[in-house]
């Protein structure tokens, strides 16, 4: 029987990558996250191309209540999940922290950290219960390195990070693997979230260097989820050739 991937923050950058990569691989998916237009157009282009099932999930993970009555209403076959990717996440503004917005703040905790956590609660009794199961932690070179501004977005994704290896401490005794990806400047729509819609400032970000792309993270990820059953990626830093360090790049 094919397997199947839950994959959160799928209507776009890694997250979408991953539906694709996963589809190619013959992975059933179920896409969680909150734009109906998109999940259905992935869902679509995927069904068409790939002799697979998409079960689209319209979701915010910041919401616990819906969050949970949606997944834990999916049908049982639907529960066997093998492989979480725990992709859904955002970044809003860049400022210093005594300039921060506390409602950008609020968003950012909700999203990577107790966002994360709503949904890893439920996959992982899921996994226990089948005695396996793979969890792909989306974290960053933010949660290995502090940057000027980053402040509250680098500690979600140290949170992560600690998640990351508190999870795999907890569900050892169950036989799930856990694996964070961290990755540095991906060129997807991060910046233009981060910077509320200014797509001028968030090209910038990419100017004058090759950045990574959705699909070379995607392609990490795989490469984890495909080890042999006794080998487990415990995490994995993947920089542009052009990034040395969060805030150090060779640019043209
Ligand atoms: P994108 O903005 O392209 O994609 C983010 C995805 O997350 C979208 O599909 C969005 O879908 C979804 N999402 C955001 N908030 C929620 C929510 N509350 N509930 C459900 N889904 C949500 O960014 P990336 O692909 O770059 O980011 C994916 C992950 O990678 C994030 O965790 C990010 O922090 C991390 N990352 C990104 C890097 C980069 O340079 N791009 C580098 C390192 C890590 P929708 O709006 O439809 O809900
Ligand atoms: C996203 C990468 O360096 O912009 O996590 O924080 S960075």
């Amino acid at each position: 029987m094919a397997k199947i991937a839950l994959i959160t923050g799928a209507t776009s950058g890694i997250g979408a990558a991953c539906a694709h990569l996963f589809a190619a691989q013959g992975y059933h998916l179920i896409l969680v996250a909150r734009r109906e237009n998109l999940l259905s157009d992935i869902s679509k282009r995927l069904t068409d191309k790939y002799a697979i099932e998409v079960k689209t999930v319209l979701a915010d993970v910041k919401d616990q209540e819906d969050l949970s009555y949606k997944l834990e209403g999916l049908s049982s076959n639907l529960k066997e999940v093998s492989v979480l990717i725990n992709n859904a996440g955002l970044s809003q503004g860049l400022d210093p922290i005594d300039k921060g917005s506390i409602s950008d703040w609020d968003t950012m905790i909700d999203t990577n950290v107790k966002g994360l956590l709503y949904v890893t609660k439920i996959v992982s009794n899921w996994m226990i219960d089948q005695k396996a199961g793979h969890i792909i932690n989306i974290g960053s070179i933010a949660g290995q390195e502090v940057y000027p501004n980053g402040n509250v977005y680098c500690a979600t994704k140290h949170a992560v990070d600690a998640l990351n290896k508190g999870m795999r401490i907890d569900l050892l005794p169950h036989g799930i693997k856990v694996t964070a990806i961290n990755p540095g400047m991906v060129e997807t729509e991060f910046s233009v979230v981060r910077f509320k819609g200014d797509e001028g400032r968030a090209k910038k970000v990419y100017d004058g260097f090759e950045p990574l792309v959705a699909n070379d993270i995607a392609e990490a990820i795989w490469f984890a989820v495909s080890r042999p059953a006794h080998v487990n990626i415990n995490d994995m830093l993947i920089m542009p050739t052009a990034q040395a360090a969060a805030t150090i790049i060779n640019k043209s």
